[in-house]
């Protein structure tokens, strides 16, 4: 393989300030896997700042888990891609099915928000993937086709665009795909990024992500076209988050 690859933890809406030892242990940890592996950690909002000024000059990145698509406003609540990277995100996760299915979001809001991040200057994690009755029923590739026909803007460079494929049925249930249904998607992904920007596909790391855990990384891992893993659950203990980007 020749990306470096992102480990990156998702750590939805868990984490008070007393976790911030946490993230200084993965600073501390993630420092002695060198630059081998790109590692990112995406605290909750209110913990971003601290997070990044503890990280600061380790190497390990921080993210924010979504954004509003506007620079600033009147709209309440949320947060704007300027104010992360002002706190010190470089990344930003868009699209998770979290997001989709709960609050909603349409391809179309997430292309916004990825025009926003990129131009702030920040990369996006865009999240794609299908639900247990859209594969049971033969339509994974489509609804990833269409995910992401639908949610990367046409204008923007994909240069530096990070795509994580999550299959909805394997967020937290402790199941994945087999090895050569994430071999086929993650090939899908790339097929379909060389079509619509030829020649950039290849430096596009499409990550797997859904119950990523340090027993089954390193064979999820070795999988073609698998250049790294967005993690929840495991990113909350420091070791195993560690345990997962050592197996790259
Ligand atoms: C999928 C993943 C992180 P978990 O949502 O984005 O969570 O590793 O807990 O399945």
């Amino acid at each position: 393989k020749t990306l470096r690859p992102l480990i990156a933890g998702n750590w939805k809406m868990n984490g008070l300030r007393k976790d911030l030892d946490e993230i200084a242990a993965i600073r501390d940890g993630g420092v002695k896997v060198g630059g081998a592996v790109e590692i990112v950690v995406c605290p909750p909002f209110t913990l971003l700042a601290a997070a990044a000024s503890l990280c600061e000059g380790s190497g390990i990145g921080i993210g924010g888990q979504d954004c509003h698509p506007e620079k600033k406003g009147a709209f309440t609540g949320d947060i704007a891609p300027p104010m992360l990277k002002d706190c010190g995100a470089t990344y930003v996760i868009l699209g998770h099915s979290e997001r989709r299915l709960i609050h909603g979001e349409s391809d179309a809001l997430i292309r916004d928000k990825i025009k926003g991040v990129q131009a702030a200057g920040l990369a996006a994690i865009l999240c794609v993937g299908e639900t247990a009755e859209q594969r049971s029923t033969g339509q994974a590739l489509a609804v990833v086709g269409e995910q992401l026909a639908g949610s990367i803007p046409r204008d923007v460079s994909i240069e530096g665009l990070v795509i994580a494929y999550e299959p909805v049925w394997a967020i937290g249930t402790g199941l994945t795909p087999t090895a050569e249904d994430i071999a086929e998607m993650h090939g899908f992904i790339r097929a379909k990024l060389e079509e619509s920007w030829p020649g950039k596909a290849a430096t596009v790391r499409l990550l797997y992500g859904g119950s990523v855990k340090p027993s089954n990384a390193a064979k999820l891992l070795a999988i073609a076209n698998v250049d790294g893993a967005l993690i929840g659950g495991a990113s909350l203990i420091a070791a195993d988050f560690l345990a997962i980007a050592a197996a790259c």
